[in-house]
């Protein structure tokens, strides 16, 4: 590690590049509060008069804010997390934007803080920053909610200008904005063999270390919520960055001794699990759940904590359990993949992919080849030897990952289709304990599953499971057929025979909390509902919620919506649909042009139906906090729920739970949804069928009440029947039940 850093910090030409708050300042109420002392400005100088060495301060803080601070041009300055930069002489915009819709929501939110005591409103060029530092505990969570009813509003109409969240900040910005132009720049103005060495404590930070190149680094300055980074190297807090760079400076200068021992620098990568005992429990997933923003730790972030965390957490605790999966990180091909555990409510066990591995295996053969594959869009399917070796190849990672934390008899639960030959790998490994799969998707009949060359290894693979589960019986039957035509295995309603090992098949369909969405409202939200379904007037609000993918037939459903208007006028200016599409695997090209058909068909129904007083379609690009969604699917007459296929779907369960039982909203339901299988009482619509769902819809904003509560009544009964926690358990309870015990 010495001469590593030896070499680094006396190479030439090295750059610093620095954030300011909370890396080189500790955080102070206001950020007015927090300037650069001079112990802080004497070693910046310092650094900035060592030849061969170059210092540049990264920030979010306001480009006139930088300039009063380091007048001395020696500095190189990037503001605005890199909307503005200053080398030698004047500062330069990094783009065009016009700057007067940030001033005027600047002004709103000028006037919402006044009512709010410690709220604060700093103003930029292209962002504007909402600092709630100095805010009570308690008041924050109905600020946060006022805040984003003004910010989502507004991001809706700039699509521009982006939301982020700093240490108790929010911050609206130019969207093009990203501390990474600091890298860029700092390599264009020095030359492709200059080294870089980042510091950054904060989320706007990994835009930084995600630019760097193999032989640069990174070091995080921890500070608040543990987080998972793209930086390398970690240090506690401002005074060890400082330390840091001070021995930076001591390197670089003439005679001076460096001792690296008084550097508080660590690798943040691998960190020793700390757990007691191996987990008698392992769950693994492709993806972890990105559990550490929650709601618990600060109420004004947005989270995404699902119904599957929330199941798998008790029993996680119960049985002494670990999740492992990717964290989300990613290494160059030439490093080694990092491992590390979390330690929380459930504990996590993550470790990094290759850039290979993202490109090869998840884009690639998980997601160009198995979802298109096992949600029958045959002809979208990809299919390419490259990816399919790196499928195998990535379940011997898992596969490695896995047994630095299990020992041979250890329960083994694994989800989805990223990880469909584990259980061959693990048994080949010599895993004895039992090894379950559950499928969250669709599985074909035989006719679309043989489509893929390696049908039959896949399959014979996965008959290495003791225990498969689906949502449905329909998938079942499909899998079950699947082995019987592919592999002439010998299969029962329940059990599949191949080679002599025996695999259980069977339905178990996914739950949700239906209490999570019941819960009363915070008053300021119930307040902000209010305003929505007040400004709707008589409008009647029809609800679409979906991850933006082709799955789930949003082009479809806002074509039938528009053929509803063309069908029936007198609709017109009395319904609105708001469809909330969250960001999804925006890197795959599918995706990308699944966004603009969709942007594209709001537009044409917008443009031929709507008047200044009414909007048809309100389209909704990003995610909102379960909160938000519970009473919003509560506001809704409609749940629009058609996806041309889905294993399940949640939002399905979600809309019923969420509903007033004395005054009911309609769940219209493709029946080409997993769920369509249970939820027989919704109104059932075939989303290929543009005039028959337009009709459906009709039909669903015509419902008498009598009709709405009965129906309501038998979905919610099954909602509550299985529950997530129920599913979970039940799963668990199959499988030890049906392992075969394996000798020792
Ligand atoms: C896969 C299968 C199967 C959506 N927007 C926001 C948000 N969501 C939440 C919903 C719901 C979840 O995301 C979506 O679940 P789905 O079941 O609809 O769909 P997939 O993501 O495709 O899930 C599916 C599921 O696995 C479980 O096995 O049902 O068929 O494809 O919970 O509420 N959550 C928050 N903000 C949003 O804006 N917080």
């Amino acid at each position: 590690m010495i001469g590593h850093w030896v070499s680094l910090v006396r190479h030439t030409p090295l750059a610093i590049l620095t954030d300011l708050d909370g890396t080189l300042l500790p955080f102070a109420p206001t950020p007015e509060e927090a300037r650069p002392d001079p112990g802080l400005m004497t070693l910046l100088r310092s650094l900035a008069s060592r030849p061969g060495l170059r210092v540049v301060i990264v920030s979010g803080r306001p480009h006139t804010t930088l300039e009063r601070y380091f007048p001395d041009e020696a500095l190189w300055l990037v503001a605005e997390h890199g909307t503005w930069y200053r080398a030698e002489g004047a500062w330069q915009p990094t783009i065009e934007l016009a700057p007067e819709p940030i001033h005027r929501l600047a002004e709103r939110l000028e006037e919402m803080a006044r009512a709010h005591p410690g709220a604060r409103v700093e103003r930029k060029s292209w962002s504007c920053a909402l600092h709630y530092r100095r805010m009570p505990h308690h008041a924050r969570a109905a600020f946060g909610v006022e805040a984003s009813v003004i910010l989502e509003d507004f991001l809706a109409r700039h699509p521009s200008f982006e939301r982020i969240e700093g240490e108790q900040v929010i911050e609206i910005r130019a969207a093009a904005a990203r501390k990474s132009f600091a890298v860029t720049w700092a390599r264009q103005r020095l030359g492709a063999d200059v080294r870089l060495v980042a510091l950054g404590d904060d989320l706007t930070d990994e835009h930084l270390f995600a630019a760097l190149s193999p032989t640069d680094e990174g070091v995080l300055v921890r500070g608040g919520v543990p987080r998972r980074t793209h930086a390398r190297w970690e240090v506690g807090g401002v005074a060890d960055a400082r330390a840091f760079l001070a021995f930076i400076d001591d390197a670089r200068s003439e005679g001076k001794r460096m001792s690296l021992s008084a550097v508080p620098l660590a690798p943040v990568r691998p960190r020793v699990p700390s757990l007691a005992a191996p987990s008698s429990l392992l769950v693994v997933s492709n993806r972890l759940p990105d559990l550490r923003s929650s709601e618990s730790v600060d109420p004004v972030r947005r989270v995404n904590v699902g119904g599957l965390v929330s199941a798998l957490e008790p029993i996680l605790a119960e049985r002494h359990g670990l999740w492992l999966g990717w964290g989300g990180r990613v290494v160059p091909d030439c490093d080694e993949p990092g491992y590390g555990v979390d330690e929380g409510s459930p504990p996590l066990a993550w470790f990094d992919y290759r850039q290979s591995w993202l490109r090869d295996y998840y884009s690639g053969f998980c997601n160009a080849t198995l979802w298109p594959l096992l949600h029958s869009f045959p002809s979208r399917v990809v299919i390419d030897e490259t990816t399919w070796r790196s499928y195998v190849d990535v379940h011997e990672a898992f596969a490695d990952a896995a047994q630095r934390y299990v020992t041979p008899h250890d329960t083994l639960w694994v989800h989805d289709y990223h990880l469909l030959l584990f259980a061959r790998t693990m048994r080949a490994r010599g895993h004895r304990g039992p090894i379950g799969l559950f499928l969250h998707v669709p599985f074909p009949g035989p006719d679309i599953f043989s489509i893929l060359p390696w049908a039959r290894e896949v399959l014979g693979a996965m008959l290495e499971f003791d225990l498969v589960g689906f949502h449905t019986h329909g998938y079942v039957a499909n899998f079950t057929a699947c082995a019987a035509s592919l592999l002439g295995s010998v299969a029962g309603p329940h059990v599949v025979e191949h080679s002599g090992h025996f695999t259980s098949v069977e339905a178990f369909p996914i739950g949700i909390l239906p209490e999570s969405f019941q819960e009363a409202p915070e008053p300021a939200l119930v307040a902000e509902i209010q305003d929505l379904t007040r400004s709707l007037g008589s409008t009647r609000l029809v609800l679409g919620v979906d991850r933006l993918d082709y799955t789930k037939g949003i082009p479809e459903r806002l074509l039938a919506f528009g053929r509803l208007l063309e069908l029936y006028p007198e609709w017109r200016g009395r319904v609105s649909l708001i469809q909330i599409s969250v960001p999804s695997r925006a890197d795959i090209p599918e995706y990308v042009e699944q966004r603009a058909s969709v942007e594209g068909i709001v537009g044409r129904v917008n443009g031929q139906f709507g008047e200044p007083h009414w909007v048809p379609i309100r389209y909704l690009y990003r995610g909102y906090s379960r909160a938000h969604l519970s009473r919003l699917y509560r506001a809704a007459h409609v749940g629009y729920v058609t996806p041309l296929r889905d294993g399940m779907n949640l939002v399905a369960k979600e809309y019923v739970a969420a509903q007033d039982p004395d005054d009911p909203g309609v769940l219209l339901l493709s029946e080409f949804a997993g769920a369509a299988a249970e939820m027989k009482d919704a109104l059932l619509t075939n989303p290929y069928y543009t005039d028959g769902m337009a009709r459906d819809l009709d039909r669903a904003l015509r419902m008498p009440l009598e009709e709405r509560r009965a129906r309501h009544g038998r979905l919610l009964a099954v909602t509550e029947r299985t529950t997530a926690l129920s599913w979970a358990e039940s799963f668990l309870a199959a499988l030890s039940e049906r392992s075969p015990r394996r000798g020792t």
